[in-house]
């Protein structure tokens, strides 16, 4: 017979906490095996920010690799609706007759047990390991075991711990505001956070207005204001999201106050890729590195948000209808009034999104080449893409 801990959590995320608790549990009752088990999340708050099941399963995952004796369970994440403690010890109990169960759980808990689902059941299945953290008052909790050994012929061993002071709240407010977490989650762990772009505090679209005044000069958020609200409309005569156009308006200029050789610095800092025209002319620079502000500080992971921030200088052929509408409206809105054509152009852009995009292209072209600027190729590609369409 094997004897099993199950090791039950939101883990949103999982911490050294949860693995040192496992690892108390398995070495003080002897254990064979610890599985941990994250939970379901449709009875869960929202506020809490909890991240898809299969994200905290393949934490939990990464947490515990290289540990042989600890396992993960997929019980909970794979079962929709209330997920009660008795059910999940009866399918346990069914699927792995041989084994015996250990429930890993706080020792405030037993306080509510008799308030739980079928608790008769859960002591019947399997034995109680409550933790016993500090801030219990123990000669109430040994009443409270003994209570619980006699009405409910409970099997229960209390589990000295040395408390932890990790949360997984404080390990979210610590990623949200960009602190360090080394030491306190599983390296692995934060690397798929960082490539998943976990746990990134989201911004309203208030936040980041505010956000955006505040790194740039008055006469660039004037225009970023116009380019969110033309945006916004175009956004919806073409059936697309007017929130995500506002956004990507609010966001597109992001990375422009920035001086050039900062631009350029920030670029091999993130390691975005230069060209050498874009080294030469770092303004450039605005457009892919916003893309990646957007990400970085402003929590935007809309890929097309993203797209439409990092080609709404250049434009690229084939842009998303998203794309298009952010390119058109930087040229067109209200706050410009150098360019030629305007008139037409502001026209168009209600009339066919892709004719307005030839309008102003050709006119930057023809402005460059006058100005005797360089020409991005990126910026003619985008006009005999569309020339040709
Ligand atoms: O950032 P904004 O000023 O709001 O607008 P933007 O990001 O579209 O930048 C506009 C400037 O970019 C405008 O002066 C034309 C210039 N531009 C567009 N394509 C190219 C280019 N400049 C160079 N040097 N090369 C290009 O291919
Ligand atoms: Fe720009
Ligand atoms: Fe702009």
């Amino acid at each position: 017979m094997k004897k099993i801990g199950i090791m039950g959590g939101t883990f949103n995320p999982i911490h050294n906490g949860h693995v040192a608790l496992a690892q108390a549990a398995y070495d003080f009752c002897q254990l064979d095996e610890v599985w941990f088990m994250p939970s379901g999340c449709s009875y869960m708050k929202s506020k809490d920010n909890i991240v898809a099941g299969e994200d905290r399963l393949n934490m939990t995952q990464l947490a515990i690799d290289g540990i042989s004796y600890f396992k993960c369970s997929d019980l909970e994440v794979k079962r929709t609706g209330n997920t009660y403690t008795a059910e999940t010890l009866e399918i346990l109990s069914e699927r792995y007759p041989e084994n015996k169960f250990f429930f890993i759980m706080g020792a405030d808990s037993l306080f509510g047990l008799p308030r739980w689902k079928q608790p008769e059941r859960i002591c019947a299945l399997c034995t109680l390991a409550a933790v016993i953290r500090d801030d219990v008052d123990l000669m109430e909790l040994e009443k409270q075991k003994l209570y619980l050994e006699e009405n409910y012929a409970a099997d229960i061993v209390l589990l000295p711990f040395q408390k932890i002071d990790i949360s997984s709240s404080l390990v979210r407010t610590k990623l949200e505001n960009r602190e360090d977490v080394d030491g306190i989650i599983p390296e692995k762990v934060l690397a798929y956070i960082k490539e998943k772009n976990l746990y990134k505090k989201t911004m309203s679209i208030n936040e980041l207005r505010n956000a955006i005044q505040k790194v740039q000069d008055e006469e660039r958020y004037e225009h970023t204001l116009g380019v969110a609200y033309t945006a916004a409309s175009l956004a919806v005569l073409n059936g697309v999201d007017s929130r995500k156009a506002l956004i990507a308006g609010l966001l597109h200029d992001c990375a422009k106050c920035i001086p050039s050789q900062e631009k350029i610095d920030m670029c091999k800092y993130y390691g975005i890729p230069m060209t050498q025209l874009e080294i030469r002319n770092p303004f450039l620079l605005h457009a892919k590195l916003g893309a990646r502000l957007a990400q970085e500080i402003y929590a935007e992971n809309d890929n097309d948000i993203l797209n439409a921030i990092e080609n709404h200088t250049t434009g690229r052929a084939d842009m998303s209808l998203l794309e298009k509408i952010i390119f058109i409206a930087d040229y067109m809105e209200p706050n410009r009034n150098k360019a030629p054509n305007l008139m037409q152009i502001r026209k168009m852009a209600y009339e066919d999104l892709d004719q307005a995009l030839v309008m102003i292209l050709q006119d930057t072209l023809d402005y460059l080449e006058q100005t005797g600027n360089e020409i991005d190729p990126g910026t003619k590609e985008t006009l005999v893409f569309y020339l040709n369409k």
